[in-house]
């Protein structure tokens, strides 16, 4: 036979030699085999155990298939929660890829710095659109309100134009809507996984072309104005937005009045101008509203010059008190709450506070005055709002 160390040459020689002796050996061996065999079968059909082994085979093989049919399965069908027929082929997971990256914003205070929506990636740009869409998927935390059966989504609008109405034109519309705006962020993490800080839109970047701020963008942004071939909804010119992520929104209320219909916009004027007139958030602008030096002229002005501009230019739900069905009535007001940041960082003014405590109301405010939110969150104090970065307290942000 072949030796460990012989060359193939040599093992071919060796195997002619042995040729006739193992042809016979063969023989033999099948002889034996059938032998067995006949024996075998011969057994088990005495013995009666042919048929209870043939079926434990049969059984064995079909568990093994179902087995094997259950694990292929699951590797190409993903969970019937993450089928959705209702969600828009725009709107990614809330917790998409690159989330992660809106973490690494830390400031020396240990608070997460609040961005400006352009300074976003794709990915978390799409991770804050789905993560405010998903609102609409949740039931109200009001049962049995007059909102019964609505959406997370809507309670917000709801809560601005009732609570939130009376903080307008006083004191209190900047801490007021400061502590919205958290409420609207914890819940958005809490109920839609979301990873990141609100963001803001710098309109004094796009002042000169409103209309067309990358904030409009039907694909990267939360789309554009209302169809201006279609009929008109609400207020004057309010008609359907049709492109972006949004374009689903039902509003349920137009202002306090019960009147369904589509998510609103409108700044196309009578020629068919798509325009919105930004004098009054101009970095000129701007730069004289942060120069006033008491709090009561600054929070006015805030309001009815700076905030006006936007709501009143865009039109739609954005203009009445029920503005928050609008996504983009956030990124103003975050963008609002900065200029306050900013303002509060000039001459120690952080604890500056003055002015009428509320709407329709002659009594002075003071830094203990209660901000209500029914039952949206816990009431607070006015105290609580003004350092965005206090040690232990209930907000953590900086800009
Ligand atoms: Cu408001």
């Amino acid at each position: 036979m072949w030796s460990a160390w012989g060359t193939k040459k040599s093992y071919q020689s060796v195997r002619t030699e042995d040729d006739d002796q193992e042809s016979t050996n063969l023989e033999e061996l099948k002889a034996r085999h059938a032998q067995a065999k006949k024996s075998l079968t011969r057994l088990l059909l005495h013995r009666g155990l042919f048929v209870p082994i043939v079926v434990l085979i049969l059984l064995l093989a079909a568990g093994v298939s179902v087995a094997y049919f259950t694990v292929w399965r699951s590797s190409i069908t993903p969970p019937i929660a993450e089928i959705s027929p209702n969600a828009p082929a725009t709107v990614a997971s809330p917790t998409a890829p690159g989330a992660a990256t809106f973490s690494e914003t830390l400031s020396e205070g240990g608070c997460h710095k609040r961005r400006e929506w352009r300074t976003l990636s794709q990915e978390e740009k799409q991770h804050y659109i789905s993560s405010v869409h998903c609102l609409l998927d949740h039931p109200s935390v009001f049962p049995g309100h007059a909102i019964k059966n609505s959406t997370l989504y809507e309670d917000f609008p709801w809560i601005h134009s009732h609570a939130g109405y009376y903080t307008h034109d006083s004191a209190s519309f900047l801490p007021w809507h400061r502590y919205f705006l958290h409420i609207y962020e914890t819940t958005l993490r809490r109920e839609c996984g979301f990873e990141g800080e609100l963001v803001y839109w710098d309109w004094t970047q796009d002042w000169e072309d409103l209309a067309h701020a990358p904030v409009f963008d039907g694909k990267s942004g939360f789309g554009g104005d209302g169809d201006p071939q279609g009929e008109v909804t609400i207020g004057k010119t309010g008609r359907c937005v049709v492109d972006g992520p949004f374009a689903d929104v039902e509003a349920r209320f137009y202002d306090v009045k019960f009147q369904p219909h589509c998510l609103s916009r409108g700044f196309t004027d009578d020629q068919g101008n798509r325009r919105i007139d930004g004098t009054a958030v101009s970095p000129e602008s701007i730069s004289n509203v942060l120069a006033l030096d008491r709090y009561d002229h600054f929070v006015s002005k805030m309001e009815s010059v700076v905030h006006d501009a936007i709501p009143f230019g865009i039109g739609g739900d954005f203009q009445t008190f029920t503005a928050p069905y609008d996504p983009l009535f956030y990124l103003h007001h975050v963008q609002l709450d900065r200029l306050w940041w900013m303002w509060q960082q000039q001459d120690n003014r952080t604890w500056e506070y003055n002015g009428y405590k509320q709407r329709h109301s002659m009594e002075m405010a003071s830094l203990d005055d209660v901000l209500i939110y029914q039952g949206l969150a816990e009431d607070v104090k006015v105290e609580e709002m003004m350092d965005t970065q206090k040690e232990g307290g209930l907000i953590c942000y900086t800009y």
